[in-house]
């Protein structure tokens, strides 16, 4: 028996034709897909700025670094106040929150594939809070005498952080 993985062989052929950037009816873009199956899109999303703010808030969202591991085209549905919606199709939006709240603003990225593949998409998101500050985490460590809170579950490791200091130590 014979159990064949994923197959997958993907040719581009660019044929510029006469010239470059013009209306050239024998330039074409020829994909020659042996592909069975899909690679999933790989969503990116970051924010230019503070992830924080007072209301109104605005906040410029990027899907830079989004990729498809075959290059398919991709399109971009953000719902940036988590309410179901889509609220753009664009790259890079722009959103300005009016109320208070803490929004999971999600990117969904699906894959345009030609006929006979199969559609796929996957999201990402980035959390913004409206109208406080986001809580900073601090890291405590266990206090002594205290077990860990399973007897199962937590690795004993009671390595304290180290602390780097970097010294300049230069030579001259
Ligand atoms: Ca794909
Ligand atoms: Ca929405």
């Amino acid at each position: 028996m014979h159990a064949a993985g994923p197959c997958a062989l993907t040719l581009y052929l660019l044929e510029y034709g006469d010239g470059y950037f013009a209306e050239n009816p024998d330039a074409q873009l020829a994909l020659v897909d042996f592909v069975r199956g899909n690679r999933t899109p790989v969503p990116q999303v970051s924010v230019s700025g503070e992830v924080n703010g007072l209301a109104p808030f605005e906040v410029e969202f990027s899907s830079a670094g989004t990729t498809d591991a075959y290059g398919d085209r991709l399109a971009y549905a953000w719902d940036s106040d988590a309410d179901g919606v889509v609220d753009s199709r664009v790259q890079n939006p722009t959103f300005t929150y009016e109320e208070n709240g803490v929004y999971e603003a999600t990117l969904k990225v699906p894959d345009q594939t030609g006929p006979g593949r199969t559609g796929r998409s996957a999201a990402a998101s980035v959390r913004i809070t409206v109208g406080n500050t986001a809580p900073v985490v601090e890291f405590v460590t266990p206090v002594d005498g205290r077990t860990s809170p399973s007897s199962t579950g937590w690795p004993s490791r009671s390595r304290s952080p180290t602390t780097r200091r970097s010294t300049a130590r230069g030579s001259r």
